[in-house]
């Protein structure tokens, strides 16, 4: 039998947030609206691409920049390698769009169901914090996030162990104590690799990576992470 409220003081559960609770693609119809050509989605996902690249290459490289840089950096690549021309104002205005990511439908129900459980949901996010205050602030998820933590606070971009170790310490948790929620394959490897449990949120149906440890549940919709972290026993593997 689970004592499921001790099991919820000593445990805490983290949401990424690009990919998994917003929808970095959801900016392909403002790219169409913006510029001509007709690419928006072949842009937004050249631009989300190239992003992670950065922040995964500016952390090898020590040289860390907040992730609204890396965003800026990375749309400007995304245009000129889609042969769009970018005036500053319109980068500017893309960029900020960001700011204004659609919610995942399964998002908003999720939390408020895990929030009805007992769970205190955090974000733990690349994002820089006033990029993330803004994208939970105006898709309304907010309301169901309790913390949230920006690599941003350690300059090092996921999936750096130190992120993980950062996290956990900002829960006053033992590194252990956290389940990671991620539709993004790299992080739930990170998360792993430092300790954490995790759970993968495949909605697209793609291929898990080849390298580092399997997420210890694997859910198509965050619809059904309430039943997984129900399941989930003190101190054992989360049920599948
Ligand atoms: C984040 C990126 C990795 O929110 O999606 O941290």
């Amino acid at each position: 039998m689970i004592d499921y409220v001790s099991d919820l003081e000593q445990s805490a559960v983290v949401f990424d947030l690009y990919g998994t609770l917003v929808d970095p693609i959801g900016i392909a119809a403002e790219v169409d609206r913006t510029l001509p050509g007709g690419r928006g989605s072949e842009l937004a996902t050249l631009w989300r691409t190239k992003q992670l690249e950065y922040s995964f290459r500016l952390t090898v490289m020590r040289a860390y920049r907040d992730f609204r840089w890396v965003t800026d950096k990375a749309l400007r690549f995304a245009a000129a390698s889609t042969g769009v021309e970018l005036s500053e104002e319109t980068a500017r205005h893309l960029v900020e769009c960001y700011d204004r990511l659609p919610a995942f439908a399964d998002s908003g129900p999720a939390l408020a169901a895990i929030r009805a459980d007992g769970h205190r949901p955090a974000v733990f996010s690349n994002g820089s914090p006033d990029m993330v205050e803004r994208v939970l602030a105006h898709s309304g998820l907010g309301a169901h996030i309790e913390r949230r933590i920006s690599v941003d606070e350690i300059e090092e971009f996921k999936p750096a162990p130190a992120t993980y170790q950062h996290a956990a310490r900002a829960l006053d948790m033992g590194i252990g104590q956290v389940t990671l929620v991620s539709c993004n394959a790299f992080d739930v490897v990170g998360a792993n690799a430092a300790g954490m449990r995790t759970v993968w949120v495949n909605r697209a149906g793609t291929t898990y990576d080849t390298i580092g440890g399997q997420p210890d549940a694997v859910v198509t919709s965050l619809a059904e992470l309430p039943d997984v972290l129900r399941a989930y026993g003190t101190g054992g593997a989360i049920a599948q």
